[in-house]
């Protein structure tokens, strides 16, 4: 089979402009997709053609799985790339593509469907020997069955979504008494959420970690993993700081957990880029979560640890082609850190916080790599995700890239949205951060909410508040606000004073 002459990107903001930019560096031309909202966007503009697939809403655009199809057939790409979110994991549209000759670059349907079914894969994993928490083999059938199992796994237990993921409807049960209450509360909630009201009944661990392992399976039998990383700093389910490779993980325990990572997916039959999530406990044994069956946001991490393209990789094992690299070429080269910048404001409950991005000066420089849909005058709307950018600094070793992502997120000014780039910057400078030691309790544990807040984005207000810094410091130390009028026009300082000379 040879390469892709043109693909259809079926997305939108920085992960459809990191599609694009694999595409065109790989001769492949690029179709996007818009909505009404995204008439301007930078992959509506970069790619080598756009197609108008409806209003702004979501479901009338990016998830219309009929607009899709008419857009690829209309461009004549050959096959279609689903990005993450929307319907990269979405069982139905991976074989409607099939379906209508097309090649989705992505796994098989029935790895995608039978993944998004958490006792589905917990059976798949049991079946392939790989390690899960203590718990239930499949969905639980009775209250009898689920006493029983939580009195031998030992309290306290976990109740689960069959069909959830990512955290949704979980329920934590202290003692024997709340279990059948529990239960049925988690059911129902299960039912309304998800339109299934299966669950079932984990070991609940105590301060885990979350350690993720990049895979890639193309269709000749080839299976590798690219190493893990650790995201066990997250809020609400919602990640904020990736690194790649963990702080934790030794070289024995690397092969060990990439060797059960690479036997979940032999087990499931997959094929293209996968992760398979686990939780480290604090012995570090691991347990097999979750298999997310597409490319993920934090996969730069990997990408500059190990050299790796993972998009290219995908179009070319959707291509039909072998794998460009054996285990034994996959190295890790210094370390990696994203910072998710997100459009949000910690004080109105962590709604996005939307608007026209007035001004924008993105980071750069060695080792930085800022992946971005956004530009100045362009808009952060209520329809879409509100992440801004993803900020990933390479170093040789962690400390530098720790160094790296605090100089480079002291660089990052954006107005006209509030952003957590100062609560990033909190993290990069935190103790146990920088010692490499938290797990996923770790923003609960050492932030409050007043913490993650950014001040007034009135730069009249920033002015006076960097004059009265300046006014206060100490000889040699550093303004924080850093802003000053000049002229009526007003500009940023990258940091530190600024004088001049007479
Ligand atoms: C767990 C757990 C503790 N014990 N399962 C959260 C997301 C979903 N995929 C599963 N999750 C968890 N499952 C057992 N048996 C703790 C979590 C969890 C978590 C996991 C990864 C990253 C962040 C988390 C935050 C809270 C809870």
């Amino acid at each position: 089979m040879r390469m892709f002459k043109r693909i259809l990107i079926a997305n939108r903001g920085e992960i459809a402009v990191r599609i694009i930019r694999a595409a065109n560096e790989m001769g492949i031309e690029s179709a996007a997709v818009f909505s009404d909202a995204d008439r301007l966007a930078l992959h509506t503009r970069l790619a080598d053609f756009a197609y108008h697939i409806g209003q702004p809403p979501a479901r009338e655009s990016y998830l219309d799985i009929d607009k899709i199809i008419e857009a690829a057939k209309t461009s004549g790409a050959e096959a279609i790339h689903p990005g993450y979110g929307f319907l990269a994991e979405n069982a139905d549209f991976a074989m409607r593509v099939a379906d209508e000759g097309l090649v989705f670059i992505g796994p098989p349907p029935q790895a995608i469907a039978d993944m998004g079914l958490k006792t589905r894969a917990r059976e798949i994993m049991i079946a392939a020997g790989v390690p899960v928490t203590p718990g239930t083999e499949s969905a639980v059938k009775s209250d009898e069955e689920a006493v029983a199992i939580a009195k031998q796994i030992g309290y306290p237990v976990l109740i689960k979504a069959a069909s959830g993921g990512g955290g949704k409807g979980m329920r934590i049960v202290e003692k024997p008494d709340e279990l059948t209450k529990s239960m049925e509360a988690a059911s129902r909630e299960a039912a309304s959420a998800f339109g299934d009201p299966q669950i079932y009944i984990e070991k609940y661990l105590e301060g885990p970690r979350h350690i993720e392992v990049q895979l890639l399976a193309d269709h000749h039998g080839n299976v590798i993993h690219l190493n893990e990383r650790e995201c066990s700093i997250q809020r609400r389910h919602q990640k904020v700081i990736e690194e790649a490779p963990s702080p934790v993980i030794t070289p024995e325990l690397r092969q060990q957990i990439g060797q059960a990572a690479v036997q979940a997916a032999r087990a499931c039959h997959y094929t293209n880029a996968g992760t398979v999530e686990f939780l480290l406990d604090r012995d570090k044994n691991f347990y097999f979560m979750e298999m997310n069956t597409r490319l993920q946001v934090e996969h730069p991490v990997t990408e500059m640890t190990t050299g790796i393209d993972i998009v290219k990789e995908q179009f070319r094992i959707a291509a039909g082609e072998k794998l460009s690299y054996s285990q034994e070429d996959v190295k890790i080269s210094g370390h990696a850190i994203e910072s998710r910048v997100y459009a949000e404001d910690p004080l109105n409950n962590f709604l996005p916080s939307t608007g026209v991005i007035k001004y924008l000066h993105p980071p750069a420089g060695p080792g930085i790599r800022n992946d971005s849909g956004i530009f100045e005058g362009g808009e952060i709307s209520v329809y879409y995700d509100p992440m801004i950018s993803k900020l990933v600094a390479w170093g040789e070793n962690r400390k530098d890239a720790i160094e790296r992502m605090r100089r480079a997120l002291e660089e990052y000014h954006i107005t006209g949205v509030r952003s957590n780039i100062p609560f990033c910057l909190l993290v990069m400078e935190h103790p146990k951060f920088i010692e490499g030691d938290y797990d996923t309790h770790f923003i609960s544990d050492h932030f409050k909410i007043e913490d993650m807040a950014e001040g007034p984005t009135d730069l009249r207000k920033i002015a006076a508040i960097a004059a009265v810094m300046a006014h206060d410091a100490k000889p040699g130390t550093k303004a924080v606000a850093r802003s000053e009028t000049n002229g009526g026009v007003s500009h940023w300082l990258a940091s530190g004073r600024r004088f001049e000379l007479r």
